[in-house]
C-alpha cells in the first residue's frame, strides 16, 4: 500500500512540475520574451551523455548476476562449439553496438545548437561509403562461415560411425526410450501395431529379428565420451526434445522421424561436483506446447562412464523377456487377424441375411 502511495505521489509531483513549466513557457510567449532555445538545449545535450552512460553502467552492474542465473554449464562436445559461436557473435554485435551508440550520443552532445556555429554542407564521401559497406560484409562472411562449419560438424556429423543408437518417442504426455540391445540395431515399427493396453506402446514389429533384443528404459542413460545418435519420433502431436546442458534441441514430428548426434562430455556425478548441487540431474524437457499435460514431459538423463553404461546395458531385460506374448507378432499377423475378422463379419452378415429370408 505504501509503495502505491509513494508511486502515485511521485507521478503527481512530476505532473505538477511539467504543468508549471508549460505555464511558465506560455506566459513568456505572451510577454514576447520567449527564447526558442533557452536552457533546455544545454540540459538535453548533457542528458545525451548522462542517460546512456547510466543505462550502460546498469547493464554492466547487472550482467554478472543475470549470467549466473541463465548460463547453464555445457556438457557436450558440439555444445562448446555452439557456445563459442554464440559468444563470438555476441561479442562482435556488442562491440558494434557500443561504437555506433557512443558516436551517436557523443555527436548529439558535441554538436548541440550553438548560435555562433554554422552547419557545413557535406554531400557524400565514396571512400567512407565503401569502407562501411565492406567492413560489415567481411565480418558477416566470417560469422556465416564459422556458423556453417559448426552446423556441418554438428548436424551433418561425420563422426558417428560407432554412435550409440537410442530411440526416443514423445507422446501425450510422456517420453519413452528404446535401446537396440546387443545387436545395436533397432527393430522396425509401425503405428498400426501400437497397442497401449497390451504394452506395445512403440508399435514394435517383432517379425523383424532386430527387435528381439530391444529393451525399454525408465530413464535416458548415455555414456560419456561416445557419440549418441538419438532417433526421435512422435506418436501424436509435435513434441520437442530439449536437453539444454547438451545444447540439443530437435522437434519430434509425427510421421517424420528426426535425429540428432551428440557426444556427452561430463557424467552426472562430475556435473554434481561442478555445480555444487548433490541432487543435480540432467533433464530433457518438451519444448512444444503439446497439450494440457505438457508439464509432465520431463525426463531424467543419466550420463555414466562407459564401463558403468556397458554394465547397465547388459543387465537390462529385453522387451520380449518381459512380454513374451509379443514374440513373432508383427505386421503379417496383424494383417491375418484383420482378414480373419473381415471374413467372420461377412459370414455373420450372410447368416443374418439368410435368417431374415
Ligand atoms: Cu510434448
Amino acid at each position: 500500500m505504501t509503495s502505491v502511495i509513494i508511486a502515485s505521489s511521485l507521478i503527481l509531483t512530476v505532473a505538477v512540475l511539467v504543468l508549471l513549466f508549460r505555464i511558465q513557457t506560455l506566459v513568456s510567449v505572451l510577454k514576447g520574451s520567449h527564447d526558442t532555445v533557452g536552457t533546455s538545449n544545454k540540459v538535453n545535450g548533457a542528458l545525451m551523455i548522462i542517460v546512456p552512460l547510466a543505462l550502460l553502467l546498469a547493464v554492466v552492474w547487472y550482467h554478472p548476476y543475470a549470467a549466473k542465473e541463465y548460463h547453464l554449464p555445457v556438457a557436450s562436445m558440439h555444445g562448446v562449439w555452439t557456445d563459442n559461436l554464440f559468444w563470438t557473435t555476441l561479442g562482435i554485435v556488442v562491440a558494434m553496438f557500443l561504437i555506433t551508440n557512443i558516436a551517436l550520443f557523443y555527436c548529439a552532445f558535441a554538436y548541440q545548437y550553438d548560435p555562433n556555429r554554422k552547419a557545413s554542407y557535406y554531400h557524400d564521401n565514396p571512400k567512407v561509403e565503401i569502407a562501411w559497406t565492406i567492413a560489415p560484409a567481411i565480418i558477416m562472411t566470417v560469422l556465416v562461415i564459422m556458423g556453417y562449419l559448426v552446423w556441418h560438424d554438428t548436424v551433418e556429423a561425420p563422426y558417428d560411425k560407432d554412435a550409440e543408437v537410442i530411440e526416443i518417442m514423445g507422446k501425450q504426455f510422456a517420453w519413452q526410450v528404446r535401446y537396440p540391445g546387443k545387436d545395436g540395431a533397432l527393430g522396425k515399427y509401425d503405428f498400426r501395431l501400437i497397442d497401449d493396453a497390451k504394452g506395445n506402446e512403440f508399435g514394435i514389429n517383432f517379425e523383424d529379428n532386430n527387435a528381439n533384443d530391444d529393451f525399454l528404459a525408465r530413464e535416458l542413460r548415455i555414456p560419456k565420451g561416445k557419440p549418441v545418435r538419438l532417433k526421435i519420433r512422435a506418436r501424436d502431436v509435435l513434441h520437442s526434445v530439449y536437453m539444454p546442458h547438451f545444447r540439443v534441441k530437435m522437434d519430434a514430428v509425427p510421421g517424420m522421424p528426426t535425429e540428432f548426434v551428440f557426444t556427452p562430455t561430463k557424467t552426472t556425478e562430475e556435473m554434481r561436483t561442478e555445480t555444487g548441487n548433490a541432487k543435480f540431474n540432467y533433464e530433457l524437457a518438451c519444448t512444444e506446447i503439446c497439450g494440457k499435460g505438457h508439464f509432465a514431459m520431463k525426463y531424467i538423463i543419466i550420463v555414466e562412464e562407459q564401463e558403468d553404461y556397458k554394465k547397465w546395458y547388459a543387465s537390462q531385460k529385453t522387451f520380449l523377456e518381459e512380454k513374451p506374448e509379443f514374440k513373432g507378432k508383427g505386421m503379417n499377423s496383424l494383417k491375418k487377424k484383420n482378414l480373419a475378422n473381415q471374413e467372420k463379419e461377412q459370414k455373420e452378415k450372410a447368416s443374418k441375411q439368410q435368417a431374415s429370408l
